[in-house]
């Protein structure tokens, strides 16, 4: 039985965990309450994500913390990650699943209603929704579709929907009011002075907003 929790959703970012790097910066946020984490690192090789992986899955052992690998199937099969996330431009997620089996928790992305539909409850275990707002952490990104168009994706998504881009403490209610199971964030955690004060006023933010 696949679980895992969306709340909140942190992508690592190599360029911005500079302080603390992208292994301490999971280790702090989900110690701050971070509840899934996502290596992210285009510029890496399957070889550099095997190595930051295996030092990632140290830290996050016995947290029940799913790590989850961006894009590189071979990457997330060699070091036992709970997950794979691939985007609408990488390899297709059926052909995903074909490759990593039942078990496996693969999220996709998806910026538009059609991408949503075509997603399969079965192949996919939860679309990542966004950018929601405009952010400077991913360069060339899609047009922002807004906290509206947010609410019109999450409602039709057949699977579990983490909303992200751009998201940091003051938007949580906001953009949780759209319907999403989660919030994702990068820079409102990695490159922060305290990741695991940054992680907890999120989750507390997000915890604050389920208990109205
Ligand atoms: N995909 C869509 S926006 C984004 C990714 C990986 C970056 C989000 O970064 P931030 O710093 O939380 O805005
Ligand atoms: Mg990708």
């Amino acid at each position: 039985m696949k679980r895992f929790d969306l709340s909140l959703y942190l992508v690592l970012d190599p360029g911005l965990c500079r302080v603390h790097d992208m292994v301490e910066t999971a280790r702090l946020a989900v110690l701050g309450g971070a509840t899934m984490v996502q290596l992210r690192d285009k510029q890496a090789g399957t070889a550099g994500l095997i190595a930051t992986g295996r030092a990632l899955m140290s830290a996050m052992a016995g947290s029940n913390v799913p790590v989850v690998v961006n894009d590189d199937v071979e990457a997330a099969c060699a070091i036992g990650a709970h997950g794979i996330h691939v985007g609408q431009d990488d390899l297709p997620a059926r052909l995903v699943r074909q490759r990593v089996g039942p078990d496996m928790i693969v999220g996709l992305s998806a910026e538009c209603e059609s991408a949503v539909r075509d997603a399969e409850a079965g192949i996919v275990d939860y679309l990542g929704l966004g950018p929601v707002f405009a952010t400077p952490t991913k360069a060339d990104h899609k047009t922002p579709i807004g906290t509206d168009g947010l609410t019109r994706l999450a409602r039709i998504s057949p699977v579990p929907s983490v909303a992200i881009g751009g998201i940091k403490l003051d938007q949580v209610a906001l953009v949780l009011r759209s319907g999403v199971d989660g919030l994702s964030v990068v820079s409102a955690i990695c490159g922060q002075s305290d990741p695991k004060a940054a992680a907890e006023l999120l989750s507390s933010a997000i915890r604050a907003h389920r208990s109205v």
